[in-house]
Order: structure tokens, then C-alpha cells, then sequence
């Protein structure tokens, strides 16, 4: 059986989120991710008011980074989503976001082992009395809590890059996928997998999430319309090997990204081609979606994200996908 969860971006005021959260859990949903980035809205303010409505979906960032925000702070800041939300809480931990971590003056310096000692900070932080970590990155000396943690969080990795997914595989009890196309996603769960083999689990021992761009309407062109804007940022942000395994010329992503950052969003939008939004989304008529769920679960996920911009209407996008998506994976 799939799980479903739904990502929010919290560039919206606090209530339509908390509002699309209710909607979620009503509507079956699973999981409840929120993204992390400092220039919207803060992503715990956003999961506390989520948690204070919700009762039983599962909560958390996805996905915060070990940059912006130092480990220690991040367990605290988990550790008391889960006092708010008992056995709710999850945590994503990502490298982070380059553009945006460099208009803070951070540098994204060694990011597989900033991860890897976040991930490790926050897991002792939240189980052992005291903590007294010597990182190449980070360093806690007797740092402790003064409440008692609620323990056991899982923690997602969010990966692209083939040595942060391994360490996925490695560490995580779960990894967050940037991709909705069923050829990256496989790519993708091997690395996991080779990651995998070095902590002796296999693949059912973590939860492996697609987290897509989605996009649903009965309307093909809306859907489609809807999908246009991320995922041209998408294509513009892909690394060369990933617009070559889609056959898209990286000149045309150039030029879509060199549109985007002079601002010129008309231009950028009409570059984006019916290729790029196959790549980049999972994009259509419920039964398009449903498909292409299908070819992603044979590729080894377990949970399936609908993220941004979900359809041309969040609510009715919700309610479709409950009505017509997630019945049909379940049992
Ligand atoms: N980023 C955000 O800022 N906010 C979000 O809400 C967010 C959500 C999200 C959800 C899912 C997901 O998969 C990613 C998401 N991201 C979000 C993006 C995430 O933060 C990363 O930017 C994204 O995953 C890209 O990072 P990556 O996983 O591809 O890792 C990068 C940094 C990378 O270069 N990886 C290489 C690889 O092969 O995986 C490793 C490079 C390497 O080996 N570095 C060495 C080291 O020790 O780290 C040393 C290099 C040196 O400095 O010498």
C-alpha cells in the first residue's frame, strides 16, 4: 500500500496553510511536509499551527539544512514538535538551497558531512542525556536539554546528488527524492540502495518518498498551465547529466534560466517545453497521474509526495486526488 503525503510551501499566510493541512488529513494524506527556506514564511511557526489542528497525519520540514540552522537548534526545535504532536513528528535534512544560502553569506562548505553530523547531533540530542560531539563541522560539548525529548523522530534525508543519496540510504530512516520522472527516481532509489548495502538494511527498512511537482486537474491544459512556472525553475536548476538522460538541450534550460534571472517571466514560461514538463512533473488528468504513480512505485518508492503547485486550485487539486488517486493505491 502507497503512502501519500502533501508538500506546502509557506509562502501563503499561516491560515491557508494550517487550512490545507486539515484538508489533508481529512482527505487521507499520510505526511505533511513543509518546506524550509528563510525568505518565506518560518517553517516550525507554520508545523505548530498545522499540529495544533491536525491529530494523526505526520508533520515536519522538508527539509531544513545543518547552514542556516545549527543542529543542536534543530533538535530542539523537533524535539518540541513532537511534544505538540506525540509520535508525529519528522524531520527532513537537506544540504540546502545554494541561491538562497548564498544571499545569507553562508557557504555550502562540505555538505555531506555537514548532513551526516546533523543528522548524528540531532539523533543523540534527542535520546542521550548529554551530548559531547567533535565533527569536522560542528562540535557540542556537554550540551544538553533541560526537558526530556520524546524519542524516536525519524529522519529524511533529501537528496539529488549520487553521494548524498547513498548516505541516505546510510543514515536515514528515509530520503526525500527531488524528482516525479520514473528514469530519475530510478537512478536515484540504486544509490539508495548502494547505501543501503553498507548499513546492512535493505530497502523496506526505509521509507523511500517521491517528492514531485504535481499538478492535477480533469483539464489537461490547466494542469499543464499550473505546472509551467515550477517547472521551469526546475529545468533551469538541473544539472547537466539530468537534462541529458531527458533529452532536453541544456541551452534551452540555460536560456530559461538566464530569462528567470533578468526577471523576464513571460519569456522564461513560453521556453518551457512539453519534454520539460514530463521530466519535471507529474502533470495531468487523474488518470495521467495515476500512471505515472504506478511507474514510480515499480521503481522502489514507498511514499508519494504531491508538491507544488499541485493544481491550478490547491483545494479542489486535494479533494481530487482523494477522491480519485488514493483510493485507488490503497489496500
Ligand atoms: N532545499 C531547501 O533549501 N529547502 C527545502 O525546503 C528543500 C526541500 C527539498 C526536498 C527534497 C529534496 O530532495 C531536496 C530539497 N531541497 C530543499 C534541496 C536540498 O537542500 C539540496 O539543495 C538538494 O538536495 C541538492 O543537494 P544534493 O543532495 O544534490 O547535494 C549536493 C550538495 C551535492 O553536491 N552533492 C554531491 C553528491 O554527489 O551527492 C556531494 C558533493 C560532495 O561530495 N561534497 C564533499 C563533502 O564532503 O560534502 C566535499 C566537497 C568539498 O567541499 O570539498
Amino acid at each position: 500500500m502507497a503512502k501519500f503525503g502533501v508538500e506546502f510551501v509557506p509562502s501563503e499566510p499561516y491560515w491557508k496553510t494550517t487550512f490545507y493541512a486539515i484538508q489533508a488529513e481529512k482527505k487521507g494524506f499520510d505526511y505533511l511536509w513543509i518546506t524550509d527556506h528563510f525568505n518565506n514564511r518560518n517553517v516550525y511557526v507554520a508545523l505548530t499551527a498545522a499540529a495544533l489542528y491536525t491529530e494523526k497525519i505526520k508533520l515536519g520540514p522538508g527539509v531544513t539544512n545543518p547552514y542556516l540552522i545549527n543542529p543542536v537548534v534543530t533538535a530542539q526545535a523537533i524535539a518540541s514538535l513532537n511534544e505538540m504532536a506525540p509520535g508525529r513528528a519528522i524531520l527532513g535534512i537537506g544540504a540546502g538551497d545554494k541561491t538562497t544560502l548564498k544571499s545569507t553569506g553562508l557557504e555550502m562548505h562540505k555538505p555531506l558531512t555537514a548532513v551526516k553530523e546533523c543528522v548524528e547531533i540531532v539523533r543523540r540530542m534527542t535520546s542521550e542525556k548529554s551530548v559531547t560531539f567533535e565533527g569536522d563541522i560542528f562540535r557540542t560539548n556537554d550540551a544538553k536539554f533541560l526537558f526530556k525529548p520524546r524519542t524516536e523522530i525519524p529522519i529524511y534525508i533529501g537528496a539529488q546528488g549520487p553521494k548524498m543519496l547513498e548516505l541516505a540510504g546510510r543514515l536515514g530512516d528515509g530520503v526525500l527524492i527531488n524528482a516525479g520522472h520514473p528514469k530519475d527516481v530510478s537512478y536515484a532509489v540504486g544509490r539508495v540502495e548502494k547505501g543501503l548495502e553498507r548499513s546492512e538494511r535493505g530497502l523496506a527498512d526505509v521509507d523511500v518518498a517521491a517528492y514531485t511537482s504535481f499538478s492535477i486537474h480533469e483539464n489537461l491544459e490547466k494542469a499543464t498551465q499550473a505546472a509551467v512556472p515550477v517547472v521551469a525553475y526546475v529545468a533551469a536548476g538541473s544539472p547537466e547529466v539530468v537534462l541529458q538522460r531527458h533529452d532536453i538541450d541544456p541551452e534551452k534550460a540555460e536560456k530559461i534560466s538566464k530569462a528567470l534571472r533578468a526577471g523576464k517571466w513571460g519569456e522564461a514560461f513560453g521556453l518551457v517545453s512539453s519534454r520539460m514538463i514530463e521530466a519535471f512533473s507529474v502533470c495531468g488528468t487523474p488518470e495521467m497521474c495515476m500512471e505515472r504513480i504506478t511507474q514510480l512505485l515499480k521503481s522502489g518508492i514507498s511514499q508519494f509526495v504531491v508538491g507544488s503547485p499541485i493544481g491550478p486550485n490547491v483545494r479542489k487539486a486535494i479533494d481530487l486526488i482523494s477522491e480519485e488517486i488514493i483510493p485507488h493505491f490503497e489496500g
